[in-house]
């Protein structure tokens, strides 16, 4: 049954064993590397078919812009139905509590943090965004916005930010006691967030604990919109109801909905970003809500940008069955059984276009396939063509540390399922450069649109 909310939503104690089950799986280490069982062999890959982003579902091709949007809203509604499930239209205005507003990092930045809620009740499931902007800043300024698995506090040791109180997964390296996070968590986790330097870059960073949206465990839907919003009679979500990420997507785009109320930010210019769970959270949040200008995937694996099909590494039900909140009921479908879902996550990449979108991967991190990563993007650039632009542009993975692509960006980085500098650079760069921040790099004009 859906909980009643309190004031302090989510502090529930959860069971020990799902607190195992969470450090087992935690977010973005090398716990899962390479799990044995699994194939990590390109030679065993097997056959398949893609499902073709231009042809509708009637059979007919798509051959112009205004086709693909026809077919772009079957295409999502293809996702929404299969694979990561419908969500409601949230109730009610934007509801915020400015909680401080502050020169921060000897003053580099200017710290903002806002309460959001996220219904039309000042009670219930809302959470904290905390906003680093640059301060020498004129005028208003693009901004990454993106999740951080243990809390605002944990992106930099900066006494200033705000301690969530909502439930975490158990880790003393990140100061989490008793599914509580504490002061020891400040700045544990400052290695993947480079914030100066997008400080310095002249973009605001803006973050969010995702657990504040919704607990990270099974039962964690009962602590998030996702009971809040159960359709009167159920007593949990339906099949084709929004799953964990969905429910975290739209924690995103009510967090751009402030940002376009801040006139430091420019709303046009807010860039989408994820690592790892939080990139395929951050790709279906920049395919279900256009407003994101450019979205980042980071190591976002199975369930994000790699190839669903190609079943190397991770795949759809091992993650359904170890993770059977984050997609709807429905994906279940497609376990051992890929081949038979109408979409697979080239057609997820396709629904960014013609916005620029980055995909980065990592050489050891195998079990996010980083080569079905690269071939997802690959596979978008015909829609890309439609707007006679080019995607990745290039037929092979390129090597190690060598970006590629002009809307649909690329690496593998040497190293493991990590966010490093060498990555943020990367989305910092691309950005500028669609931004018209920086003279567009030599040769990606160059380059000609892929069509099919
Ligand atoms: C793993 C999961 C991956 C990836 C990762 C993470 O356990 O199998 O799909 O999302 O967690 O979020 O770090």
């Amino acid at each position: 049954m859906p909980r009643v909310f309190s004031a302090e939503t989510g502090m529930r104690f959860h069971s020990f064993l799902i607190a195992i089950a969470c450090v087992l799986f935690l977010g973005g280490s090398s716990v899962v590397a390479q799990p044995k069982g699994f194939n990590y062999d390109e030679s065993k890959v097997p056959k398949f078919e893609l499902p073709d982003s231009l042809i509708f579902d009637d059979g007919s091709p798509v051959k112009s812009v205004a086709d693909w949007k026809k077919r772009r809203a079957e295409v999502l509604q293809l996702f929404r139905d299969h694979v990561y499930g419908n969500a409601p239209k949230l109730r009610g205005g934007l509801k915020v509590k400015l909680l401080s507003e502050e020169e921060a990092l000897d003053g580099l930045a200017i710290r903002k943090q806002v309460r959001i809620q996220l219904t039309d009740k000042p009670y219930g499931p809302r959470f904290d965004l905390l906003i680093y902007r640059p301060a020498a800043a004129k005028k208003a300024v693009p901004a990454i916005l993106g999740y951080n698995f243990y809390g605002n506090h944990t992106i930099h040791p900066d006494p200033g930010i705000v301690i969530h109180q909502s439930w975490s997964r158990n880790d003393k390296s990140k100061g989490v006691v008793n599914n509580r996070a504490t002061e020891a968590g400040r700045g544990s986790r400052q290695s993947r967030w480079a914030v100066e330097m997008i400080l310095k870059r002249g973009y605001a960073l803006a973050t969010i604990y995702y657990g504040d949206v919704e607990p990270d465990h099974k039962d964690g839907w009962e602590d998030s919109t996702r009971s809040y919003y159960l359709a009167p009679g159920r007593s949990k979500p339906a099949p084709t109801d929004w799953g964990a990420i969905g429910a975290w997507a739209t924690g995103l785009s009510r967090a751009l909905d402030y940002l376009g109320t801040d006139r430091s930010i420019n709303e046009k210019q807010v860039v989408v970003f994820g690592h790892s769970r939080l990139g395929k959270t951050s790709l279906w949040t920049g395919a279900s809500d256009e407003r994101f200008a450019i979205t980042i995937s980071n190591n976002s694996g199975c369930g994000g940008a790699a190839l669903s099909r190609r079943r190397f590494g991770e795949t759809v039900k091992r993650i359904n069955t170890v993770f059977p909140h984050w997609f709807n009921d429905r994906f279940n479908r497609y376990n051992e059984n890929e081949n038979d879902c109408p979409v697979d996550q080239h057609m997820l990449v396709a629904l960014m276009a013609p916005r620029p979108v980055y995909i980065a991967s990592a050489e050891e991190d195998r079990w996010a396939d980083p080569n079905g990563e690269f071939l997802s993007g690959k596979h978008a650039d015909p829609v890309y063509a439609l707007f006679d632009k080019v995607g990745v542009g290039v037929d092979k993975q390129p090597g190690l540390d060598q970006p590629v692509g002009d809307t649909i960006g690329y690496h593998v980085r040497t190293g493991g399922h990590e966010v490093k500098d060498y990555d943020w650079e990367q989305y910092l760069n691309f950005a500028d450069r669609h931004f018209g921040r920086t003279p567009k790099e030599p040769g990606s004009t160059k380059m000609k649109p892929v069509k099919k």
